[in-house]
């Protein structure tokens, strides 16, 4: 929750041109080690930030089917995995203020909803962007190709 506090007061107080965008991503989960969608996609033109909502569909608590959505290039994937599960539960299988971490909601169970906003100010056309459940055990199966046109 901090975390997604600071990035919107971070966006609050970036410069946005009255042609800002926000632009919204949806994706599910269930009690399986997947996602509703192989990839995700995004346009740099049109989306100045971006509002990532997951949504868990499933029954099972968050301690044992827990489900999050991180951001990363492809390339820290599995070392930002690796980071998380020492992280622990207490930091959603996140490193904190890790800066491999391009954007990452919390641990969610059965029936919860959560979200991060994020610029996307960073982002590179082209670049090779991978999103995935930091869940201990999750990130090998549940993961996906995040697009960036
Ligand atoms: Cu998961």
């Amino acid at each position: 929750m901090k975390k997604q506090l600071f990035l919107a007061l971070a966006l609050l107080g970036g410069s946005s041109s009255a042609f800002a965008a926000d632009c919204e991503l949806n994706i599910n989960v269930q009690d399986a080690m997947t996602f509703d969608k192989p990839s995700l996609e995004i346009s740099l033109a049109k989306c100045d930030n971006v509002t990532l909502k997951l949504k868990h569909e499933g029954k099972m608590p968050k301690t044992a089917m827990g489900h999050n959505w991180v951001l990363t290039t492809t390339a820290d994937q599995v070392p930002v995995a690796s980071a998380g599960v020492t992280a622990g539960a207490a930091n959603n299988y996140t490193p904190v203020d890790d800066k491999r971490v391009i954007a990452g909601t919390e641990i969610i169970g059965g029936g919860e909803e959560t979200s991060i906003t994020f610029s996307t100010k960073g982002l590179k056309v082209g670049g090779d962007y991978t999103y995935f459940c930091s869940f201990p055990g999750h990130s090998f199966l549940m993961k996906g190709k995040f697009i960036v046109k």
